[in-house]
This record gives structure tokens, sequence and C-alpha cells, in this order.
């Protein structure tokens, strides 16, 4: 059992040098716009509005960070998340797409306590060309690689597993390698913080 302690906001920026320097190991949420990012870090943190959801595209414009304290076999850990703006939305103007893409490439090259990083697709849509792009930017280098599809409620329940295995194929995942989730109907959350904190140990 894993069990949620604390959460808290801890600040929100869009530049390196002002991001959180205490090194607490850290976890990033990337994902489209609106796959459902924001929405997965507060069922993570057993929270209903520690980080704004909305149905509106491009709702997180900036880095936000969280801690979170975990009790897991009697210990405490403290991890840290970081929700990112999405990637793929056309409707900002384009300026501002490619400074959200620079904000996104500067930290996931550049933070050195970033351990992991959770790419998370949309069980139903399925991988997106944005987000194959994403995970070969990823691959190959640390931070370690999640991939979570989310939003698994919108199948009905007999197509859920078919559906992560023919992600997992069409993304070329090793067995056991994609989490299925869904914030709506709390799916998930011990899968994702047993595979998390088996890569942070
Ligand atoms: N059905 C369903 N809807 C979800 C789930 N998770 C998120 N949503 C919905 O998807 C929309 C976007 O959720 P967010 O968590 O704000 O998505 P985001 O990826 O943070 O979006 P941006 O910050 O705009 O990039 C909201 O309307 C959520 O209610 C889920 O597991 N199931
Ligand atoms: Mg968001």
């Amino acid at each position: 059992m894993i069990k949620v302690l604390t959460a808290e906001f801890v600040t929100t920026s869009t530049k390196l040098e002002e991001f959180p320097r205490h090194p607490i190991p850290e976890v990033a949420f990337v994902g489209r716009s609106n796959v459902g990012k924001s929405s997965m870090i507060n069922a993570l943190a057993h929270r209903k509005k520690l980080v704004r959801v909305s149905n509106t595209p491009g709702r997180t414009k900036t880095l936000n960070f969280f801690d979170v304290t975990l009790e897991h076999r009697a210990k405490k850990k403290v991890v840290r998340l970081c929700d990112l703006p999405g990637y793929g939305f056309a409707k900002v103007g384009k300026e501002e797409r490619l400074a959200w893409d620079r904000m996104i490439d500067v930290y996931l090259k550049n933070r050195h306590t970033l351990k992991v990083v959770v790419t998370i697709i949309d069980a139903e849509v399925g991988p997106t060309p944005d987000d194959v792009e994403m995970l070969d930017f990823l691959q190959d280098k640390p931070p370690r690689i999640l991939v979570v599809a989310t939003k698994l409620d919108r199948l009905n329940k007999a197509a859920r597993k078919p559906r992560l295995d023919q992600i997992r194929t069409q993304l070329e995942l090793p067995a056991n390698s994609l989490l299925g989730f869904s914030a709506h109907e709390n799916l998930g959350r011990d899968e994702v913080w047993g595979t998390l904190l088996g890569i942070l140990a």
C-alpha cells in the first residue's frame, strides 16, 4: 500500500534558473494538450484541486512543481511532480507555442533532478504523431520513461486490455511497460506509484 501523507504546491515558473533547487527526485508529466496531465497529478496526489484542470486545451502554461510525501513499507519518501504545458495545441499563436516547446525542451534536457518522464497517451485516441515524436526524443538517454494511457474509463471494460496491448505494439514497448489509467474512475494509481517508486529506489 502506498499512502499519500501530504501534497503541496511548490512553485510555478518558466525559467530553468527559477525552478526549485532542493535535490528531490522529480517526475515530469508530458503529453498532448488536454490529454489529462494535470488530472493525473491530482489523482496521484489524492487531491481534487491541487492542480487546475480544464476542458479548454492549453490550461497549463507554465511549469508547476508539487511535492508529495508518501508512505511506503513504513518509510517516508518525498517525490516532486512537475506538471508541464501540453504539446500540439494549435490554438495558441505560433510564437507562444514555440516558446512552450522551447521551455519543455530546456527543462527535459537540463533538469538534473528529473528522474522519470511520464508520457501520457489518450487510451481512446491512441498515440498521435506528436506522441511518437516526444517518445523518440526521450529515447536512449536519462531520465527514464514511463508510458501511461489515460481516460481508460472512456472504453468499455472488455475493450480496455486489447486497446492497451494495441498501443503497446504500436509504440514497440516491451511487455508490462504501458500502464492504464483513469483519473475519473481512479484506475491505475497504485500501479503508477508502484512503478515510479521502483524506478526511483
Ligand atoms: N473521461 C476522462 N476525462 C479525463 C480524464 N483525465 C482528464 N480528463 C478530462 O480531460 C480534460 C483535460 O484535463 P487536464 O488534466 O486539464 O489535461 P492537461 O493535459 O493538463 O491539459 P493542458 O494543461 O491544457 O495541456 C478535462 O476536461 C478533464 O476532466 C480521465 O481519466 N477520464
Ligand atoms: Mg494541464
